[in-house]
């Protein structure tokens, strides 16, 4: 993609009612614009941010044995009075009239909607375990929506739903979520920590927050730094497996850690050795639930057991806050010149910089460039701008692109041109031929 015919709402100034470094910088590297009080347009570059993380997400989601669907945005208030939480989920809930005068609403979440899909279409024990998904945008009217994509009224959230025959077939469900969530956190190049948490206006009494450490979280956590230290890295996992997923919970489990309202001062004091206690702010970015049969129970989703008895199926839900992420990774990955992002959550995987725009030779090394990368299924973006180099530095730096390729008459004389780290600017001269190649190779291992 040319820079000259891209969509690049960059912003000199630094906007004043940003007051987190990650809402700061997509407004000035021009990933959004806010188009109502926490409500916000995706500009073309946070547009592709987005798009990176719903990949993972969905993969990562297939990858576990869950199945995407599509349910819409607004949903009508009966189902919500079977459940009893249309009165009960309060003014977060945005409620809507239509023109004949019927009460909708729009979707906060999708308890009710999954559960009449299922118990209009399952019948049987045989059918299960079944666990359906989607990502979707959300509504909450938060009282005080803040820090950008953060804290939105809409959001995009990665809402998923299982359905068992009974509570050990369900535990198991929630443990392949835990497993699943670690996993596509880690893809993002995100520590996401499974904690202990409240379960709120969902309900259930069992539930997991994963929480990303940063000062400017919102949550307040508790934890043994142990946890810290552990990773999946790429370890080959069977989720049908109900023990080599309880393995990996019962690892992640094991070390203390709890949010605010669920910890318990004596507990951490007389478990966790005091050099080992850790206390720090962080951001959900995802929560699991065990809730039983709280909606399906009110609901009949019932379904014959072996025996052909009918009984209410044991549910979860899962979420991951997929709009939230975006602005989590620029908190937990940015420098004072702008975004770092992850190789595998980048807008772009490469830029290119032509610091000699005039000279043809320079436009042509970088268009073979384009066109080797292209070739190779990677998109990069080509400053090709008539701009200072100090410009055209400065707005690579911003938007973060994970590496950059200089490309400059002086260098080509020598038969060479430049490949720079952003995370380190870690450099090193290449031959234009090769650097196709070379980014390829370093995509490879993501
Ligand atoms: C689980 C899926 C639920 O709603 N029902 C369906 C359950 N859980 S949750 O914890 O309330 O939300 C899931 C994740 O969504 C993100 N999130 C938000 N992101 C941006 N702005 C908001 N206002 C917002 N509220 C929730 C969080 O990452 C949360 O973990």
């Amino acid at each position: 993609m040319r820079m000259s015919r891209y969509f690049l709402p960059v912003l000199k100034e630094t906007p004043a009612e940003a007051q987190i470094a990650s809402h700061r910088l997509m407004l000035r590297a021009g990933m959004v614009r806010q188009a109502a009080a926490g409500i916000y347009s995706w500009m073309p570059l946070g547009y592709r941010v987005l798009k990176r993380i719903e990949d993972i997400v969905n993969q990562e989601q297939i990858r576990a044995g869950h199945i995407p669907l599509l349910m819409p945005t607004l949903q009508s208030a009966s189902l919500w009075r079977e459940s009893g939480r249309y009165d009960d989920y309060g003014e977060e809930m945005l409620r809507i009239k239509d023109r004949h005068g019927r009460d909708l609403l729009y979707g906060p979440t999708n308890e009710e909607l999954i559960t009449d899909i299922f118990r209009s279409h399952v019948n049987s024990y045989r059918d299960l375990p079944l666990t359906l998904y989607h990502v979707q945008w959300k509504f909450r009217d938060e009282i005080r929506p803040r820090y950008g994509v953060m804290r939105g009224r809409e959001f995009l959230m990665k809402d998923g739903y299982n359905f068992d025959v009974d509570k050990a077939s369900a535990i198991h469900s929630y443990n392949r979520h835990m497993v699943s969530y670690l996993r596509t956190y880690e893809r993002m190049g995100l520590q996401a920590i499974p904690m202990r948490a409240d379960t709120g206006p969902i309900g259930g009494d069992y539930s997991h927050e994963f929480l990303v450490l940063a000062d400017t979280g919102e949550s307040e956590v508790f934890f043994d730094n142990s946890i810290l230290e552990l990773n999946l890295d790429g370890r080959e996992i069977d989720f049908d497996s109900e023990a080599s997923c309880r393995a990996i919970v019962d690892e992640w489990t094991e070390p203390y850690s709890r949010t605010d309202e669920t910890h318990d001062e004596s507990l951490f004091e007389t478990t966790v050795p005091e050099v080992r206690r850790r206390k720090s702010r962080a951001i959900e970015v995802g929560q699991i639930f065990y809730f039983g049969t709280k909606y399906s129970e009110p609901m009949g989703a019932t379904v014959a057991d072996s025996e052909g008895r009918r009984v209410p199926v044991h549910m979860g839900s899962h979420g991951i806050g997929v709009s939230r992420l975006v602005g989590a990774i620029i908190e937990a990955s940015h420098d004072e010149k702008g975004i770092v992002w992850p190789e595998p959550v980048a807008p772009f995987p490469v830029g290119i910089l032509n610091l000699s725009q005039r000279d043809s030779n320079a436009e042509a090394v970088c268009l073979s460039i384009c066109r080797d990368l292209e070739a190779k299924g990677l998109e990069p973006l080509y400053d090709d701008r008539e701009e200072r180099a100090g410009a055209k530095f400065a707005t690579m730096d911003l938007i973060g692109l994970p590496w950059r390729i200089v490309v400059g008459s002086r260098g080509l004389a020598k038969g060479a041109v430049e490949l720079t780290r952003r995370i380190d600017g870690e450099s090193e001269t290449i031959a234009p031929e090769h650097a196709a190649e070379r980014i390829a190779e370093i995509y490879a291992a993501y």
